[in-house]
């Protein structure tokens, strides 16, 4: 029986975050819904956002053009509310979720899907039929044929497909371009079933600029999601193996990288990135994870499912799982390392300097995983200082943009980080790096051999020379070595 198919007039969109905020503002600007409802828990770390939003006020840190004024104009129109009661979920059309995933903890890398979980059952909870309901947020391929479905299903005794559509459209935005990236990159579009992916291809349509709608299978669009961030990090990770080659051999990373890059003409490229003291953030380091535990789990149930169609296969034992190890985990593994090759060079930085790494000081510059932003997740600069910290030097922070971070302390004033330091490490490339002036903070280090490691190739290596300082640089192998001044 076919599903009764209402007309999208109401829209609700769960977890008012840094995907959520953009997408049901858009939503709410498209003109296409009479109402979208912004649902958010009135937990006590974002509940504040609540009366915030219904004052047209967005509560995101760091410059999000378009999104202010869009923002108080829906409020203004009355089309965009945001509030606490799920029960409103029973009188909508269409309902997405955008509630992110994050590591229990970086040490396990297995996501915690609580948040999730909690938003689905309090979804279907209040679902109707005829909703179509979309999960916006990053998931191992399955969940939202497997887990979500099952969630939704008990919590509302609907069943999905025949009363209520579901669909996944991973979200794609990067902070600081959130209302671009949604309006204009293409929307990957997966459903349960060719009903679910024609009903979300048409909510999503409504906020489609220059983007087009890619319509797939639901386990379609969770692989596409999750192999574009492992697909970034293996080349991130194929930039940082050669610039430790380059390393190795003497040469400079960035001549070869210019060589490389130079190669381009019909249908030949080369995808070369940049390598630097590690990946941070809150996708590369975890979805090439997601992808692993989902052609694990979900080739164990397509097997299972297909028993009878491989009971004569032949070439079992040719299995790829027995016989290679997978590409995106050492991708993983080797950005890792990062971090501690910065370790590396800077203990080796130390030794040309005539100094012991225990009480030595080593003034970390920047925290956020990101250049010239406050994102500090999974940021490569805290396995750096741990490292640091073992074996007993002092570690002070500086980051003109992060303002707290644990227990440690964030300093803005550089002057003071530095001051009395044996090594400058630079682990993020904010654009106040590019114009240190070496001779100032010489003199800030008092030291006659202070130590510049440079892990993101933001400064200019003779400066640093000229001025006494030990140089490093991650795949500066043509300056490593070079001689003292
Ligand atoms: N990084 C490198 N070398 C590079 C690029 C990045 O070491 O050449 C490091 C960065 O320092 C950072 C980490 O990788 O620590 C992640 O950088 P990122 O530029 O990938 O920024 P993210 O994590 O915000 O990635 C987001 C992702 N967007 C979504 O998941 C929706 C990613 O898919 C996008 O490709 C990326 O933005 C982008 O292209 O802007």
């Amino acid at each position: 029986m076919r599903m009764a198919k209402r007309p999208v007039r109401r829209v609700g969109v769960v977890g008012m975050g840094y995907v959520g905020i953009p997408s049901a503002v858009l939503f709410a600007a498209s003109g296409a819904f009479s109402e979208v409802i912004g649902l958010q828990r009135d937990s006590p770390s974002s509940g504040y956002k609540i009366a915030m939003l219904n004052r047209g006020e967005n509560p995101l840190k760091g410059v999000e053009p378009d999104l202010g004024e869009l923002l108080a104009k829906v409020v203004a129109a009355g089309t965009f509310r945001c509030s606490p009661d799920f029960s409103l979920v029973s009188g909508l059309d269409a309902v997405t979720l955008a509630i992110q995933t994050p590591f229990r903890n970086p040490a396990d890398l297995v996501p915690d899907f609580t948040p999730l979980h909690e938003g689905l059952a309090s979804v279907g909870e209040h679902l109707s039929k005829g909703t179509l309901v979309v999960i916006e947020s990053t998931v191992t391929p399955g969940t939202t044929g497997g887990t979500a479905r099952k969630i939704l299903e008990k919590a509302s005794g609907l069943v999905a497909g025949r009363d209520f559509a579901l669909a996944h459209a991973p979200e794609r935005v990067m902070a600081g371009r959130l209302i671009r990236n949604i309006r204009e990159h293409d929307r990957v579009v997966g459903g349960i079933d060719s009903a679910s992916t024609e009903r979300a291809a048409e909510l999503y349509r409504t906020v489609l600029t220059k983007g087009r709608i890619l319509p797939m299978t639901v386990v379609a669009a969770e692989v596409e999601k999750t192999a574009e961030n492992a697909l970034r990090d293996l080349q991130i990770a194929a930039a940082n193996q050669l610039a430790l080659y380059c390393e190795a051999m003497g040469v400079n990373f960035y001549d070869v990288r210019a060589g490389v890059a130079s190669l381009k003409e019909e249908g030949v490229t080369r995808g070369i990135l940049y390598p630097g003291a590690g990946v941070g953030g809150h996708c590369l380091p975890k979805d090439s994870y997601h992808l692993e535990r989902g052609v694990k789990e979900l080739g164990k149930k397509l097997r299972n499912e297909h028993k009878k169609e491989l009971r004569n296969e032949l070439g079992k034992e040719l299995n790829f799982q027995n016989d290679i190890s997978s590409l995106f985990l050492l991708a993983r593994q080797i950005n890792d390392f990062m971090p501690k090759h910065m370790y590396r060079l800077t203990l080796d930085g130390l030794g040309r300097a005539g100094k012991e790494v225990k009480n030595s000081r080593v003034a970390v510059l920047g925290w956020a995983f990101l250049q010239n932003s406050d994102d500090t997740r999974n940021t490569p600069s805290e396995p750096y200082r741990k490292l640091l910290k073992r074996d007993g030097a002092d570690v002070p922070v500086h980051d003109p943009y992060v303002d707290q971070y644990r227990n440690i302390q964030i300093s803005h004033k550089l002057k003071e980080v530095v001051f009395g330091a044996d090594v400058i490490a630079i682990l993020t490339p904010h654009k106040q790096y590019r114009r240190l002036v070496p001779a100032k903070l010489k003199v800030w280090t008092g030291k006659e051999r202070p130590v510049i490691v440079d892990g993101r190739n933001v400064v200019d290596p003779d400066a640093f020379i000229r001025e006494g300082f030990v140089y490093k640089g991650i795949g500066r192998g043509d300056r490593n070595l070079h001689p003292l001044a």
